[in-house]
């Protein structure tokens, strides 16, 4: 049988740490003297921390120096540091657990890829960091999502060939990351959004054995 590896999105699909996220972009635009809405928090997810507060200054129409872009990146992560402090496994989205013991099960390669710089500290909270193979997140990409570089290191790192990698997503640009990798792509969430995935459902409960054993059996792209 043809080796597959599962490749995994952090935030939105594993737990949701955009209500952290907005939360400290909140509070950062609150001290820069705007409101920052969770409509506009929307548009941050999957994005780099770096692209979310050129957005942020975008949206207050704010001028920065380097200086106080710097000092303004290390303000959020520290305040966003402070609201995972307290994560727990309880905060791991509905069948996340299932769906990665019954892979682990069969041995099946597992790897995260996300954008947080943040990610090996989250899994570590949510207890979930020993059903992973490879981390890869944004301390090891230099290209963002649509860019297919997370995924393909993954899948390197999983000595798996990327036209045989599984990709759950909730950001059209990681669907989009997935696509161009030419992996399998999963959407999680809103399927009229994650309109370019292969397949999709609104979260892990939908996800059956049945169907995790045809990807693991299925010819997979290329
Ligand atoms: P950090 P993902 C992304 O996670 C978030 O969706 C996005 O909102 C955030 O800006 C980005 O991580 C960077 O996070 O500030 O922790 O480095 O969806 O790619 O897992
Ligand atoms: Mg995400």
């Amino acid at each position: 049988m043809k080796k597959v590896g599962f490749i995994f999105d952090l935030d939105g699909v594993i737990v949701d740490t955009a209500k952290y996220h907005f939360l400290a972009w909140h509070k950062l635009a609150k001290e820069l003297g705007f409101e920052f809405t969770k409509e506009q928090n929307e548009l941050f997810k999957g994005v780099s921390r770096k692209r979310c507060l050129e957005i942020l200054l975008d949206i207050g129409s704010i001028k920065a120096t380097q200086e106080q872009f710097d000092t303004w990146m290390v303000e959020k992560n520290v305040d966003y540091l402070a609201y995972i402090e307290k994560m727990d496994a309880s905060e791991i989205l509905p069948d996340v657990p299932r769906v990665l013991k019954y892979l682990k099960k069969k041995n099946i390669p597992i790897a995260l890829g996300s954008a947080s710089k943040n990610a090996k500290p989250i899994l570590e909270k949510v207890d979930l960091l020993p059903y992973f193979d490879s981390i890869v997140d944004g301390n090891n990409v230099t290209k963002a999502k649509p860019d297919p570089e997370v995924f393909l290191i993954a899948a390197k790192n999983l000595s798996v060939d990327p036209s045989s990698c599984v990709v759950f997503e909730d950001a059209v640009a990681g669907i989009q990351a997935a696509n161009a990798a030419g992996m399998v792509s999963i959407g999680i969430g809103d399927a009229e959004i994650l309109n370019e995935a292969d397949y999709n459902f609104t979260d892990f409960t939908g996800i059956s054995d049945d169907f995790l054993e045809s990807l693991i059996n299925k010819e997979h792209k290329g």
